[in-house]
């Protein structure tokens, strides 16, 4: 059951489809609550008195600031499962999150925000439900951080929506969220093979060579992100003729290797006058413009950038038509970066800076400390909300302040491209995913979790990120495998990769100046080789798992406790995932192992893969087990009466026969599947002839 509760004056954010109407009163299970520093002196007042106090009551206090919101006071065993895109554990307590969308590529254990903004969350103990919280602006989680048992939310005012939900289950909870937020973009099937990336291929021949490397090693491969250097200086909708002749061309040649070339849109629009976007953008008003009536001006990759106000659904509508220009040449799939939006700097910014530093060296040398928090204040520049408070979206006529509304830009850029490839290609699946997102972005494209590092932590974070986003309903995801930033090692992208093999989007990225991480760079090829080759054999199961999880609004990845809701010790397994309807996943994530240990919920089949068709299978009772899996093996777990369906590989997905697929089972008494499939491309996802039963007994 679904209950909505409506406070203030709410912006209507578009994230839930689903028509419900309001309850009166407030939300249940949070209290009001408000928190407050005093001047000389912050003891906190008694609830009952600050939440009934007026402001002006409050300014004669001298409170200096007061945060507004709710609190639950938790139970011990309370268990805080959600908040999508975020960094630490599946269990969300003992840290503070926010819902402020930021180009932050240091995932640190400390920090408070990433890309996305998620705001879905389930507490499950002794009481159970599910609340998303439907507010564009700032969101402050506090899960047992200022107070270890209590869950705090602010919010930056009070004008927003709560959906409170109750269910039968976790699994039902996330589902009725789910068909109240409408069912999740849907990938071609290509876009389920594997994908080499990297911030660094400069020009054409860069890309052919790496597709050359993969097809001599018989590596299987299927995509190519180009980076933001085909384009021409970095502006949208243009190539950059001298390092990528005759693009279209390279497209079709590439096409015949069976490999799709995926280009990168940037939010930024280059300020330029002899730039056709641009111009357009200006004549149309299309941007995002300064209280002043002008156009709001910040630096990211192309210089000085406008930035299409996507808030306005004809600017929505002029920018997603602007795709057609890579469509036309044999483009079908894109990523959208830098959307939160990022922005380096602003000139108003920059000036007072240097102001500043002169100031500073003017009189005398400045002292260390000086120096330290200099650095700090230059960083400050980047993605400053002073930024963000000073321009304006046009939402139906008034002029909506930026910092209000923040969390649904990139929701928006995506959504411009996912409308516009309705109607220009209305028959085919196009590829999308975009860094920034919010709840409803969803329906329009997936998501890559944005630039992490090359460590073995983030391998970790990798695996507790799956079951969140799958409850947001960010089905087609997934990290840069091996690490964007700094250097990878041999043995950590053999097992990153191990876990990639599972997640829909399988793409290993790198940033510019680290090590370089296509597999060949390596000398164990053999390995990768074996190891992708297991993804695309496992294909049939995950294509047919992934889709089923879109079409009926359901999750991918689960922790073990949303599928063993009465075993008292599945809520404390951090490390293994449930994956699809049979089996249980859990890749060593430990440098240097050559095994791990491993929970039974119950009784499984571990099958061992080596290769997908060199594998071991051991029948291993409930309890916990140290399983060993040497660097170029993966351990999966079948639950009884389930089986796995394989196909005998390929090299893409087109070679990958979908039809003729074997099974391996853990049959008790008999083991059913249901398969999925279809053509991978057309948008006829619900025809009753996709489903076919598999039976083994
Ligand atoms: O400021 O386009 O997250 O994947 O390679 C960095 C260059 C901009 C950030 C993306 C990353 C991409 C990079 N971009």
């Amino acid at each position: 059951m679904i209950r909505k509760y409506v406070y203030g004056k709410p912006f209507e954010t578009e994230a839930v489809v689903q028509k419900i109407e309001a309850c009166e009163g407030t939300m249940p299970y949070f209290d009001a609550y408000k928190e407050t520093d005093l001047a000389g002196g912050s003891a906190e007042m008694e609830q009952s008195v600050l939440v009934n106090m007026t402001e002006a009551q409050l300014t004669e206090m001298n409170v200096k600031s007061m945060k507004s919101g709710f609190r639950y006071v938790m139970d011990k065993t309370d268990v805080v499962y959600g908040l999508g895109e975020n960094i630490r554990g599946i269990n969300k307590r003992g840290w503070h999150y926010t819902s402020y969308a930021d180009d932050n590529p240091h995932h640190h254990e400390d920090v408070q925000r990433l890309y996305g903004a998620h705001n879905f969350f389930i507490v499950d103990g002794k009481k159970r439900f599910g609340i998303f919280l439907d507010y564009p602006g700032e969101i402050t989680f506090d899960v047992g951080y200022t107070h270890k048992d209590e869950f705090r939310i602010f919010l930056k005012d009070m004008n927003f929506v709560a959906y409170v939900i109750e269910g039968s289950s976790l699994k039902d909870i996330v589902k009725q969220f789910r068909q109240m937020i409408g069912r999740s973009y849907i990938a071609p099937r290509w876009a389920l093979g594997y994908c080499q990336s990297r911030w660094g291929y400069e020009n054409a021949e860069d890309v052919r060579y790496v597709v050359k490397q993969y097809r001599d090693n018989h590596v299987p491969l299927d995509m190519i992100c180009v980076d933001i250097d085909y384009m021409d200086g970095y502006r949208n909708f243009t190539i950059d003729e001298k390092a990528y002749p005759a693009f279209e061309e390279l497209v079709q040649e590439m096409r015949q290797q069976k490999v799709h070339l995926v280009p990168i849109i940037d939010a930024g629009v280059k300020a330029d006058p002899d730039y056709y976007v641009d111009v357009e953008g200006l004549e149309k008003g299309y941007f995002c413009k300064k209280e002043d009536g002008t156009e709001f001006v910040g630096t990211v990759w192309p210089g000085e950038c406008h930035f299409p106000d996507f808030l306005n659904p004809e600017a929505r509508k002029w920018f997603g038509h602007h795709y057609s220009f890579l469509l036309n040449k044999g483009i079908d799939g894109f990523w959208n970066d830098m959307n939160e939006p990022a922005i380096f700097y602003s000139k108003r910014q920059m000036s007072e800076m240097k102001e500043k530093i002169k100031i500073m060296f003017e009189d005398s040398l400045p002292t260390d400390q000086e120096i330290d928090s200099l650095a700090w204040k230059l960083q400050d520049l980047k993605n400053s909300r002073k930024d963000y408070q000073s321009f304006y979206h046009e939402v139906n006529g008034e002029q909506v302040c930026h910092d209000k509304v923040h969390n649904l830009y990139g929701y928006n850029m995506t959504r411009a491209a996912g409308e516009a490839f309705e109607e220009l290609m209305p028959d085919k699946r196009i590829l999308m995913y975009s860094r920034s997102s919010y709840t409803g972005m969803h329906r329009y494209g997936g998501i890559w979790y944005g630039d992490n590092y090359s460590w073995w932590s983030h391998l970790k974070m990798n695996l507790s990120m799956l079951p969140a986003m799958s409850m947001q309903g960010f089905l087609y995801s997934g990290a840069d495998l091996g690490g964007f930033g700094s250097d990878v090692t041999e043995d950590l992208l053999l097992r990153w990769l191990e876990l990639g093999i599972f997640t829909p989007l399988m793409r290993n990225h790198s940033a510019k100046g680290t090590r370089e991480q296509e597999v060949y760079q390596f000398t164990d090829i053999d390995a990768f080789g074996r190891i992708i080759g297991l993804r695309y054999a496992l294909l049939p199961y995950i294509y047919s798992e992934y889709m089923k999880a879109c079409l009926r609004d359901e999750m991918l990845f689960r922790p073990l406790a949303f599928d063993y809701e009465e075993d008292t010790f599945a809520s404390q397994v951090e490390d293994q995932l449930m994956l699809g309807d049979s089996i249980m996943i859990a890749p060593v994530l430990q440098q240097n192992a050559t095994g791990r240990y491993v929970y039974l919920p119950e009784e499984m089949k571990l099958v061992r893969f080596r290769s997908s068709t060199d594998y071991e299978e051991e029948i291993l009772q409930a309890g916990h087990h140290y399983v060993t899996a040497a660097l170029d093996e993966v351990v999966i777990f079948i639950r009884p009466d389930k089986l796995l369906v394989l196909s005998n590989g390929g090299e893409s997905v087109e070679d990958v026969d979908f039809d003729n697929v074997k099974t391996i089972a853990f049959v008790k008494k008999e083991a059913v599947y249901e398969y999925y499939q279809d053509d991978g491309n057309s948008r006829y996802y619900d025809k009753e002839e996709h489903f076919r039963k598999i039976v083994e007994k």
